[in-house]
């Protein structure tokens, strides 16, 4: 199996179980091999700060990577593969794009409400609901899971009629649906795709020591009249070995996008432990800042030169006069 062919069952299949229940499941649908690998892609640990490169961001207890197309060749393949496409033409038709993707990683404990995906914005305010018909694509990449992925049957018929509601509550949820919660135990591998008018959410966890990496992407069909839906998506111009106008369109070349990437992150979103952490890490870089811009200031532009020559090369004579 190579790595952007998923195990899972023929498209007729995996569209019936979506249209009747709202979802399809498969389990092992990437290897644990090749879940890994494409979970190295990501350098969860390295926050940017002054470096020309797209990387990973902290809000609270979650970090996103949020260029996917841009940073991993892996995330690329499973995006652009002919299953995801297969599954998009058959449940969606035409017109359908991918209008957001993400890793993420999440510690220490989340309480993520019951909601839809169908979310139009304006700047990142929340607007309201749409109609559009669209899926989302989630391959989980660690285990074990304390925070199932759970999904109310059947929700994606009905729930417009909350399309006036950001969140359903727990407590709504329990009261009227709860012989419909359909729970799914994740394991490393494991692939979710449903219709995001579904209502679902990943269940709320708290363990200071547990970390859950999903990798998801969403698929649309954007109508005309909501030109600008969806984030930007920065690919790869490497990474493209399969270009066609169907691709260039389902990527979004060409289309306007309005959302901000996801989430409006910035450093006073970070949760204390990567702030601490951070900190540390800034007072090292801090001091050789210093060092550096004192010895700046102390040699002549002439001597910084000597200096670099030498330390580029020891044996080098301290002037290069005699190649004239
Ligand atoms: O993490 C999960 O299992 C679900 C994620 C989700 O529903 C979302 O990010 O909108
Ligand atoms: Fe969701």
């Amino acid at each position: 199996m190579s790595w952007n062919t998923l195990n899972i069952t023929s498209t007729a299949e995996i569209v019936s179980s979506i249209r009747e229940k709202g979802y399809y499941f498969a389990e092992s649908a990437l290897d644990k091999i090749e879940a890994d690998r494409l979970l190295e892609e990501i350098d969860f640990d390295e926050i940017l700060i002054n470096k020309n490169d797209l990387g990973v961001v902290c809000s609270g207890n979650q970090k996103f990577l949020s260029h996917c197309l841009a940073k991993s060749k892996r995330a690329y393949d499973l995006i652009t593969s002919q299953q995801v496409l297969d599954v998009c033409n058959a449940y969606l038709k035409v017109g359908y794009q991918l209008i957001n993707h993400r890793f993420c990683q999440t510690r220490r404990g989340f309480h993520m409400p019951w909601h839809t995906d169908n979310n139009l914005l304006y700047g990142s305010q929340f607007l309201g609901k749409h109609q559009m018909q669209g899926l989302v694509f989630i391959i989980y990449l660690s285990e074990p899971n304390l925070s199932p992925f759970q999904y109310i049957e059947g929700s994606h018929l009905w729930s417009s009629k909350y399309d006036d509601e950001i969140y359903i509550s727990d407590r709504w949820v329990q009261t009227h649906y709860q012989q419909d919660i359909r729970t799914f135990e994740i394991k490393k591998g494991d692939l979710i795709i449903f219709d995001l008018h579904g209502i679902h959410r990943a269940r709320p966890f708290k363990d200071r020591h547990h970390v859950r990496n999903i990798f998801q992407f969403q698929v649309e069909q954007i109508k005309d009249e909501y030109l600008g839906h969806g984030e930007q998506n920065l690919v790869n111009a490497g990474f493209i070995d399969n270009p066609s106008p169907d691709l260039f369109n389902y990527l979004g070349f060409g289309i306007q996008r309005n959302y901000p990437v996801f989430p409006n992150s910035s450093i006073a979103t970070m949760a204390m432990p990567e702030l601490m952490k951070l900190y540390k890490q800034l007072l090292l870089l801090t001091l050789k800042a210093i060092t550096r811009n004192l010895a700046k200031g102390l040699l002549t532009g002439e001597w910084q030169v000597s200096l670099k020559r030498k330390l580029w090369h020891p044996k080098l004579p301290s002037s290069n006069s005699r190649k004239s």
